[in-house]
């Protein structure tokens, strides 16, 4: 019986297993982080919640791009996928101005080598979408980066390959989110390539921790848009006043409660599907 796994690595809530040369297994736990601190409290159901919408998408964009998705496990939280090598960058594409590219607009007018309209305020919409690579941190945070700098790290023709799909893929999803009454600001993708030098599209995709998706009711430009599943818990963070440094506060049921039921609205909205189904039979999501 070969069912040894290999543990291959842990992201702030993730943890990465090698199920064979050609398999990896990737398992979403219910840890938060916030100001990116992980907290000592958890949100039941939050990595089943994320796993759902990732391989929800999965399917929705099968047409576009591969994935590597290759099973969804009874569980609702594990994900089998083939393994690949993995592109060095951060595949990301804002459709509005926010966090990172807010910041480098205000610094310098643009974001990632792209020159933007004077007077643009934070959180609005830009003129069409653009693609703001960035490297892959092992420790502190990702650093933007333009088009010369990601070419360098995978090459010209590759830079070009995953420009034109990070975008198609933002359109695709954030038409149907916008749809559904939810923009999807922005969204970091992570794309491998297979053994036959294939792009396939990785790891987690659409998910409210890869992406920032506001409800388009509440939305306003000219300041920070409330965080469709944090904002509770960063309300409560700030509320005691917390320098965000280790270690992060246990979080009161009520915070808790009105958290999962942030992430589970997401879920519920986004698909289309009741979460209990999705907990029933995970696969629901692919159908
Ligand atoms: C891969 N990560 C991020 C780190 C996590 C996740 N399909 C793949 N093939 C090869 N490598 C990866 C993937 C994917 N997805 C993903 N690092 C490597 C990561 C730590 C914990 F859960």
């Amino acid at each position: 019986m070969s069912d040894t796994v290999m543990h291959l690595g842990s992201g702030k809530v993730r943890e990465l297993y090698a199920l064979d040369a050609d398999r990896l297994l990737l398992v979403a736990s219910d840890r938060i982080s916030t100001f990116d601190v992980v907290l000592p409290t958890e949100i039941p159901d939050k990595g089943r919640v994320l796993t759902g919408l990732s391989a929800f998408w999965f399917g929705q964009t099968g047409a576009l791009v591969q994935n590597h998705l290759l099973a969804l496990r009874e569980d609702g939280r594990s994900t089998e996928c083939r393994r690949l090598e993995m592109l060095p960058i951060e595949c990301v594409v804002r459709g509005y101005l926010a966090g990172s590219g807010w910041k480098d607009y205000l610094a310098s007018g643009e974001v990632c080598g792209h020159r933007l309209p004077a007077g643009l305020v934070e959180s609005q919409q830009l003129p069409e979408p653009i693609f703001t690579p960035a490297t892959k941190a092992q420790t502190g945070h990702d650093e933007n980066i333009d088009r010369a700098a990601g070419a360098a790290l995978v090459g010209e023709e590759r830079y070009d390959e995953v420009e034109r799909l990070s975008l198609e893929l933002y359109r695709s999803v954030s038409e149907r989110a916008a749809a559904l009454g939810i923009i999807l600001a922005d969204t970091k993708l992570e794309f491998g390539v297979d053994e036959e030098g294939r792009l396939v599209l990785a790891d987690e995709a659409f998910t409210p921790d890869s992406s920032r998706f506001w409800p388009a009711d509440e939305y306003r430009s000219g300041g920070p848009q409330p965080s469709f599943d944090k904002q509770f818990v960063r309300d409560y963070c700030e509320s005691l006043g917390w320098d965000k440094t280790y270690p992060g506060p246990e979080l009161p049921e009520d915070v808790v409660a009105g958290t999962r039921a942030r992430y589970v609205e997401a879920f519920e909205r986004l698909t289309g599907i009741a979460f209990d189904d999705y907990l029933a039979s995970p696969e629901v999501v692919l159908a």
